[in-house]
């Protein structure tokens, strides 16, 4: 049995990001040992880009000193990002981890503890992959094959974005299936997908951390056991110091800025990265900035946004005979207690609709 932990995509930062981005990197360290691995993948990007290499060089070589887990450290286009023509290959001043030659695969014969011999091969990103990157594999029997890749393989990704590296690294599991591989470990995509490829399982684990906006969920790596005879297990592991990146709603009132429900402040993570809507009005005294500094004070996360997604100014709104009557009667309503199984919220959100046109 062979048993390793699957990663990509880390994208580890200096400045703001780097204790939590390093701290991400140190927990899927520690999954490692926890679940007995004996290889732990990086499939690039582990860096966000070329510079960042030796600005973690020291922390990153002494977290892995006398590491007792062998590490795969895979280039990705983020290990090239603005790489001088000074470096010839980004990665290599690191030398606790098996590496590939910039652009060039590399193929390594492994031992599992029961004796099974694993062929461990590692395509490091090009931009656009020549026909013969997937030859030159060894022609020995091998219990299991794993490959390691980072691009975009199309059949796994429906919208890759309007980027540039759409049209480039494009990664054919079907090519690595036929050449007679069982897993391929991938990275590049920040979502988790798995695809089935004939008896070849791909599969990107998603980003470990948030490295931007919009990657919603638990953040995961993938921990994968072959077994001879028996199909693939791969189980998510989740990160706890990733945090997740939040969408919150919340509706501004004129009589005050309401506070956040203490079921959605007891949820936040203090590594979350919270991106608010305000929706509604703003208190006559006070603006947007107040409103962003209220509720980022009663959040304790790591990065925080207050988007205004509607907010209306109140002395403007008032100048509306309408609108004036509506909130009178929802302020009364309201201080009154007089509906307590009313959503106030929804109402002054429905009520502003129809009365403004807005599309809150
Ligand atoms: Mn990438």
């Amino acid at each position: 049995m062979f048993r390793f932990l699957h990663t990509a995509d880390l994208h580890l930062k200096s400045g703001d990001e780097e204790n939590y981005s390093f701290g991400v990197f140190q927990e899927i360290l520690d999954l490692g040992k926890r679940h007995e691995c004996h290889a732990i993948l990086f499939c690039g990007d582990t860096f966000d880009q070329a510079q960042e290499i030796s600005n973690f060089l020291d922390r990153f070589e002494g977290a892995l000193r006398d590491f007792p887990i062998p590490i795969y450290l895979l280039h990705g286009n983020h290990e090239l990002l603005r790489k001088t023509p000074a470096m010839q290959d980004p990665l290599s001043p690191i030398n606790s981890c098996y590496k590939a030659d910039n652009g060039i695969a590399k193929h390594l014969t492994l031992t599992s503890p029961d004796g099974e011999k694993v062929l461990l091969s590692l395509f490091p990103f090009v931009p656009t992959i020549p026909e013969e990157y997937y030859k030159s594999i060894p022609s020995d029997e091998f219990d299991f094959r794993i490959a390691m890749a980072h691009g975009t393989e199309k059949r796994m990704v429906s919208y890759t974005g309007p980027s540039q590296e759409e049209e480039n690294s494009l990664v054919s599991a079907q090519l690595v299936a036929n050449l007679g591989y069982n897993y391929l470990a991938l990275g590049h995509i920040h979502a988790r997908r798995t695809e089935e490829f004939g008896s070849l399982i791909a599969h990107y684990p998603g980003s470990p951390r948030v490295v931007s906006a919009g990657e919603i969920g638990t953040r995961n790596a993938t921990l994968v056991t072959l077994s001879i005879g028996e199909k693939i297990q791969i189980q998510d592991l989740p990160i706890q110091s990733s945090g997740e990146f939040r969408e919150i709603q919340i509706v501004v009132l004129p009589s005050n800025f309401q506070p956040i429900a203490e079921s959605i402040l007891q949820s936040i993570h203090p590594n979350d990265y919270v991106r608010l809507y305000g929706i509604g009005i703003f208190p006559a005294s006070q603006g947007e900035e107040e409103a962003k500094n209220f509720y980022q004070s009663l959040l304790n996360c790591r990065k925080f946004e207050f988007k205004n997604k509607g907010i209306f100014d109140y002395n403007t709104l008032r100048s509306n005979a309408l609108v004036q009557e509506f909130f009178d009667k929802v302020s009364h309503r309201r201080n009154q207690n007089l509906d307590p199984n009313i959503n106030w919220d929804m109402v002054v959100q429905v009520g502003l609709q129809s009365l403004t046109g807005a599309n809150l």
